[in-house]
């Protein structure tokens, strides 16, 4: 089968493990890369080995469109309906990272510019490809609980995320956006989608612009209470960044998700009597992932897999645009919600 040939659009902190992940697939070649800092696009493209460097996009487009594949965007939000945009036109595929858009009728602009321009469109959404949570679905689907109907899913954290990444402290809205945008579409990997959903926010961390707490509780339409917690001001015993902890009661029994990736499941045994299993579902390691991001990180390797299988032809991808646009709609929502104090309906 021939390559598919691809450019990245955006160099920063996160570009250098996505490629790395990359590199762990076969059947794809990075061709080019663009930043609007041309010195940094150079240094990652010499790490990487990609031959061609552009700080304009426009000129990279030019001179690579007709070769390339696709394009991975990698850059902070606010550029990405541009360049999905600019790649959709020239009849490029598009992986945009999350969140998809700036706002929500971004969102769905970026959509429906795809879906006009005929190009695929997929948004890397990488959370639900974590291993922990896998098996956790596994779990799940396996009926070993019984119907569930009630979860929490929770990322509450103390971890200094505005050092590696400085432009979160300038988001007018943060926690939802950032963090909101993998926990909401977990809660939809889980349990389906939502009928409804109420939210408080909170910002505690005065130096920063935006919310760093989101409570939401959402009634999904398969029955299931999920209520989705998120903070970057919990200073609790245990840091778990950046780890999602999930316990889910169901009808037969609970799983839960607890820290370093245990997954503990309680049922009935036979005689009636309570029994819990315990199992680590530690995700893959990968020497060139930051070890504060590990479980984050191997999952890029999932998450992008299953896009390339999609461009292959060879599946579906799980992470469209279509498909997170649902997400992006909860995390919006949540919004709306928090503002006006009131419960939102799908
Ligand atoms: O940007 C965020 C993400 O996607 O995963 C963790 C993170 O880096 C900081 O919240």
């Amino acid at each position: 089968m021939q390559k598919l040939k691809f450019a990245v659009i955006g160099t920063g902190f996160w570009s250098t493990y996505q490629i790395a992940a990359w590199r762990e697939l076969h059947g794809i070649e990075l061709i080019a890369s663009y930043n609007r800092t041309r010195q940094r696009a150079e240094s990652v493209a010499q790490q990487f080995g990609i031959p061609h460097v552009y700080d304009d996009v426009d000129e990279l487009l030019d001179r690579h469109a007709d070769e390339l594949d696709f394009v991975d965007i990698i850059t902070d939000v606010d550029t990405h309906s541009l360049f999905t945009e600019k790649a959709a036109k020239r009849g490029l595929d598009v992986i945009c990272q999350k969140p998809m858009g700036p706002n929500r009728d971004a969102a769905r602009q970026m959509v429906k510019t795809c879906q006009d321009a005929g190009v695929r469109f997929y948004v890397h959404e990488n959370f639900r490809w974590q291993t922990p949570i896998r098996h956790l679905k596994a779990v799940l689907d396996a009926g070993i609980i019984g119907r569930p109907f009630k979860a929490r899913v929770s990322f509450c954290s103390a971890f200094p995320v505005f050092d590696n990444q400085p432009f979160l402290a300038e988001l007018d809205k943060f926690i939802l956006t950032d963090i909101g945008s993998h926990i909401l579409d977990i809660c939809r990997f889980l349990f389906g989608e939502a009928q409804s959903l109420y939210c408080q926010t909170a910002r505690v961390n005065p130096g920063i612009k935006g919310e760093d707490v989101a409570n939401v509780l959402l009634k999904m339409s398969t029955g299931v209470t999920c209520y989705a917690e998120m903070s970057y001001a919990s200073l609790l015993e245990k840091e778990a960044f950046p780890q999602t902890l999930v316990s889910v009661e169901g009808e037969l029994g609970s799983v839960l998700l607890t820290n370093d990736f245990v997954i503990k499941t309680t049922t009935r045994g036979a005689d009636g009597q309570r029994k819990t299993e315990q199992r680590i579902a530690n995700p893959p390691a990968y020497a060139w992932a930051d070890p504060a991001y590990a479980v984050v990180h191997s999952s890029i390797v999932d998450c992008n897999r299953n896009i390339l299988n999609d461009l292959q032809g060879d599946g579906k991808a799980e992470t469209t645009g279509d498909d997170n646009l649902k997400t992006v709609e909860l995390v919006y929502a949540a919004y709306d919600s928090a503002a006006q104090n009131r419960v939102i309906h799908f």
